[in-house]
């Protein structure tokens, strides 16, 4: 199979393909990182020696160089590939590193391998010159009703970069379980992390403040933003098991393993309610560098309109207390909001006027229809795994929308991006997590990063097809959906 210069998920922007250039990559090869680089270049180092079987000593003189130019925005890059050597110039590292997974891309399947390959590396010649529609291109990973460990969350990151996803939402507390060790109140984790926990109880699990940093800096590293979410006044019923001071009649609920949701609330008029929500977020928001702390929002039917309305703007000014954004599903738009809330959108109907109401104040949305962009959405109605509640989701129909024309009121200016979230009440393993956000995931981070008028389906698909070898390469589970013609 040639590999076309332009053959890259997500599409790039400026694609000159030099016919007659082409770069091979061969045991001579090193690579030259220009001072503030040399992170990216150990990166690029440790993801092409296992397959090439290559030293690729980072030094001087490299074929390979990485260079910063101020000229460029940080996400962006310029990727130039010519007989005598590649080069790679980025606003800064977070560029560098999008222009790695193109790099990776261009090269034989085989890269993606464990073990080395008699493979000629070659790369076609010519220039990409990219950079992305929207700063956050998420996805989101439910741990709480299926616990992941360190482990699985990292493997999921490594799969996910490699379509410069580079925001991680981590929804870590809901009614089956909390997976968040907090220091103040240790029954969380102790109790609603313990045996039994998570839907039909498949078990414990909850990440130690040690683990929670390990997530971080590993995504850190591969400029990934963790977005950490504690899900109130609702799907708060594993926080109550383990404190019933929380609850209304101060009794505690049973531990619930099944997968309704709308039946818990906080308390809105108790004291405690927020003594607790703010040594939650101010422990939370200390273990988390990057500007975002989720506090959920959804689905509270088990609080009244006016107590919603309490809870939300007592707890709106702790999160900007402890120096942190706040993102909420799109039902805390109902609320007047400061212009620094975010408001995540996942309704599957058209209109929504809270959230185009705090659109119209300068808040910016963040882009998840449900219909859209859930990857727990049945593939089709056969599918094992996943629900349907919002329909199910093909890979066309997750390619074939546009976030600035979803809501009216949300334009283009209003979008902080895409995201598209994983809840596991059906998830039991990696394989399950992978085979639900691969191929679709790649649809969504198309979205979030291409021009828009570039959006292509039949190109997509073409372009979709030739990973499905390149998941095989690195053991990614994956869907083979009919809607690709895979390699045979
Ligand atoms: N809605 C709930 C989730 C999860 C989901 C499953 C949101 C914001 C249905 N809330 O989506 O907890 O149960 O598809």
């Amino acid at each position: 199979m040639t590999r076309e210069l332009g053959d890259v998920i997500p599409a790039p922007g400026e694609v000159r393909p030099d016919a007659a250039a082409f770069f091979t990559l061969d045991a001579g090869t090193a690579i030259s990182a220009a001072p503030g680089t040399e992170h990216v270049a150990a990166y690029l180092a440790d993801v092409l020696r296992p397959a090439t079987g290559f030293d690729l000593p980072v030094g001087d003189n490299g074929a390979i160089t990485l260079s910063l130019d101020a000229g460029l925005a940080a996400e962006a890059y310029r990727l130039e590939i010519a007989t005598g050597g590649v080069r790679l110039t980025a606003g800064a590292s977070a560029g560098l590193f999008n222009a790695v997974q193109t790099l990776r891309q261009l090269l034989p399947a085989e890269i993606y391998t464990g073990t080395p390959q008699q493979v000629a590396w070659t790369l076609p010649g010519g220039t990409i010159v990219d950079a992305p529609r929207f700063g956050y291109r998420g996805a989101m990973l439910d741990v709480a009703r299926h616990f992941f460990t360190v482990a699985e969350v990292k493997a999921f990151i490594d799969a996910i970069v490699q379509f410069k996803i580079n925001h991680l939402h981590l929804h870590l507390t809901d009614d089956q379980g909390w997976r968040i060790e907090i220091d103040a109140w240790p029954k969380l984790t102790a109790i609603s992390g313990g045996d039994g926990t998570g839907v039909d109880g498949v078990g414990p699990g909850f990440y130690t403040k040690a683990d929670y940093t390990e997530i971080v800096e590993y995504a850190a590293a591969r400029f990934v933003t963790i977005v950490p979410e504690i899900d109130m006044p609702g799907h708060v019923n594993a926080a109550q098991v383990a404190y019933p001071e929380l609850t209304a009649d101060g009794v505690a609920p049973p531990q619930r393993t099944d997968v309704e949701v709308g039946y818990s609330s906080l308390v809105a008029g108790k004291d405690e309610t927020y003594a607790f929500v703010a040594d939650v977020l101010r422990e939370v928001a200390a273990l988390t560098p990057g500007p975002y702390v989720h506090i959920g929002g959804d689905e509270a039917q088990a609080t009244t309109a006016e107590d919603y309305r309490t809870f939300i703007e007592r707890v709106l000014p702790l999160v900007t207390a402890y120096g942190k954004s706040p993102i909420g599903w799109h039902e805390m738009a109902t609320v007047d909001l400061p212009p620094s809330a975010v408001t995540q959108y996942w309704r599957i109907e058209a209109a929504d006027d809270g959230t185009a109401r705090a659109a119209a104040t300068g808040g910016k949305v963040l882009m998840s229809p449900a219909d859209r962009t859930y990857l727990d959405m049945k593939y089709t109605e056969d599918s094992p795994l996943g629900l349907d509640w919002a329909g199910v989701l093909g890979v066309e129909k997750a390619y074939g929308w546009d976030p600035a024309e979803r809501l009216p009121g949300v334009g283009e200016e209003s979008l902080l991006g895409v995201e598209a979230p994983l809840w596991s009440e059906t998830l039991r393993s990696l394989d399950d997590v992978l085979t639900m956000t691969f191929p679709r995931l790649p649809a969504i981070a198309e979205i979030g990063w291409s021009p828009r008028e570039t959006r292509d389906w039949e190109s997509f698909r073409r372009r979709l097809a030739a990973f499905g070898p390149r998941w095989q390469h690195q053991s990614v589970a994956y869907h083979p959906s009919p809607e690709i013609a895979w390699p045979t």
